[in-house]
């Protein structure tokens, strides 16, 4: 068989269903073979969108997904969406085509090391540097791609090895258990968590990558210690559940917050440091930390833990659970009920332009629960995160470890692709939708029906809002807009502008039924930013 073959049947081997990507000349030889494969090619306009997409299907499926670049210019496009998932711990495999070794080693046109350029953004990063290791190279990335903590490997496959003939058997597919936590951590831990005083849940997206999500509301339950989830893990527990505190992660005094002020152990369970950041949550450094996760605490001076326990979420949660004594109750309710008394505020407000608190309204009204939101990197993600309620897990997909602009239309298609039967939306600002805004074309053509609802403020939304915070005075964030509903009626998807506030309901709605792309136009109020900031400011702790 031709190496190509051969590495192509080693990604049904995976299982690999769709490949994101653009073709190129130096993987004519894959590209062929593709076509008397299972696997969907996906076609995007930006090698980005792509590697945006595998992220997206790597976060919602916890397989690895596939992204494809040329050598160059291609593979370069793609590394913002690689190291996005990189950071974010979503599984993916991105394969580059490379020159053919015999002009590799000198200057060539469009010939870059790849495999360098893509170490510090990847788990693993490797070159087929003759035929006979395909087998072994894609298991490998696989495998580490997809083992906790998941993360971004890199293929680097050099033009004239795809055309040569080889022989090559795939290697079988192993998933690694995940260890078991040792009984003498959990003892400690269980006793610190024992002896609390007012411990507090913070659970981060481990979580659900590890499918924990019901041990854990099981464990808050059982030893009564409410939780709050970081904006990665949002609907770790349903929000409906009477443990549940809401979303940590703004940088503001929230709530929440007050929740953490007045905990003494703080248990952090599948979190990861770039999630939110522990200064933000323990300045003070002084509170015990139990640290639950599939892997050692990162070194942080304001994550300093008390005890570590490592192995299998699920199992330390339900030993620690059996051990520990059960607290009598908590009196962190009223964190939860002054968020939503603020969420209920405004839901009929009829102010123009919108108020991201009615936007938010809206959009949870018109979805179902099991729909999916794509979040955007912006002030609506901030919004979004603290005010859009979740029942599920992975229905609201939010980048906030590199969180990185442009995720929100490639990553809405990808979901649709995952689960053409829910509502999927991307939720975006204005800068970020016009960074990847041209996959609108791959949607209208694969018949994928998105909505995208852009919040429009002509501005870099979110930068304004912290430059007037610091120093009252905003520099270099307005821009103009083209006209968004023609623009996506250019493409050939449907187009809304909303004028007044009690429009948009009726819009989302019939955007989610049409069964075609559409885009939504939202003027915002973002006015309601530093009013928020002033507002978290002078609060005094309900608690
Ligand atoms: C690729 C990338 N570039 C720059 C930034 C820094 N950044 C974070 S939010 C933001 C503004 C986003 O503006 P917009 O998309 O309009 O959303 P808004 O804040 O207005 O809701 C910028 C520039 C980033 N996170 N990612």
């Amino acid at each position: 068989m031709k190496a190509a073959e051969v590495f192509v049947k080693c990604l049904e081997n995976e299982e690999v269903e769709f490949i994101f990507g653009i073709p190129g000349e130096e993987n004519l030889d894959v590209m062929d073979a593709l076509l008397d494969s299972n696997i969907r090619f996906i076609t995007t306009r930006h090698e980005q969108g792509a590697a945006f997409m595998a992220d997206v299907y790597g976060r919602l499926t916890g397989r690895a997904g596939v992204c494809m670049s040329t050598l160059g210019p291609g593979a370069t496009n793609l590394v913002t969406g690689v190291a996005d998932a990189n950071m974010d711990h979503a599984p993916i495999v991105a394969i580059a085509g490379q020159a053919g070794t015999d002009r590799m080693h000198k200057e060539s046109h469009q010939v870059l090391d790849l495999v360098n350029m893509f170490n510090p953004i990847t788990k693993y990063s490797s070159r087929i540097l003759t035929p006979n290791i395909i087998p072994e190279v894609i298991r490998k990335a696989f495998k580490v791609a997809q083992t906790e903590k998941t993360g971004a490997c890199f293929i680097e496959f050099p033009e004239n090895l795809a055309k040569m003939d080889m022989k090559g058997q795939v290697l079988h597919v192993d998933h690694p258990h995940p260890p078991e936590p040792p009984a003498d951590r959990v003892e400690l831990a269980a006793q610190i968590i024992s002896d609390a005083r007012d411990p507090i849940i913070l659970a981060g997206n481990g979580v659900i990558r590890s499918k924990a999500w019901k041990h854990l509301s099981d464990f808050s339950e059982d030893l009564n210690i409410p939780v709050a989830n970081t904006f990665m893990a949002k609907g770790v527990i349903p929000f409906k559940h009477p443990m549940a505190l809401g979303s940590a992660g703004l940088q503001a005094h929230d709530y929440v917050s007050c929740g953490f002020d007045r905990a003494d152990v703080i248990i952090c369970i599948g979190y990861d440091l770039v999630e939110f950041h522990p200064y933000l949550w323990h300045p003070t450094s002084d509170r015990k930390i139990v640290h639950i996760d599939m892997s050692p605490a990162e070194v942080d001076e304001a994550y300093t833990i008390a005890v570590g326990v490592t192995g299998d979420i699920k199992h330390s949660l339900m030993r620690i659970a059996k051990l520990a004594t059960p607290h009598e109750g908590h009196f962190m309710r009223p964190l939860r009920n002054a968020l939503i008394d603020e969420m209920n505020q405004l839901s009929d407000d009829e102010g123009f332009p919108v108020k991201p608190q009615k936007i938010i309204w809206d959009l949870r009204t018109a979805m179902d629960l099991e729909d999916i939101v794509i979040c955007d990197v912006g002030a609506h993600k901030m919004w979004m995160a603290r005010m859009f309620r979740c029942e599920h897990p992975n229905t609201c997909i939010i980048s906030n470890g590199f969180a990185s602009m442009g995720i929100a239309v490639p990553g809405a298609i990808a979901a649709k692709l995952i689960y053409p039967e829910r509502n999927i939306v991307a939720v975006t600002g204005d800068a970020g939708f016009l960074m990847n805004s041209q996959e609108i074309e791959t949607a209208v053509r694969l018949n994928t029906a998105i909505v995208i609802l852009v919040w429009t403020d002509a501005a870099y939304g979110l930068i304004e809002w912290k430059q007037m915070s610091q120093f009252g005075r905003k520099s270099n964030i307005d821009f103009c807009n083209p006209d968004f509903v023609k623009y996506a009626e250019a493409f050939g998807a449907r187009g809304y502008r909303v004028e007044a506030a009690d429009q948009l309901l009726p819009i989302l709605k019939e955007a989610m039924e049409s069964n075609e792309v559409c885009l939504i136009d939202c003027p915002v109020d973002y006015r309601e930013n530093l009013k928020l900031t002033e507002k978290l400011g002078e609060m005094v702790c309900p608690i």
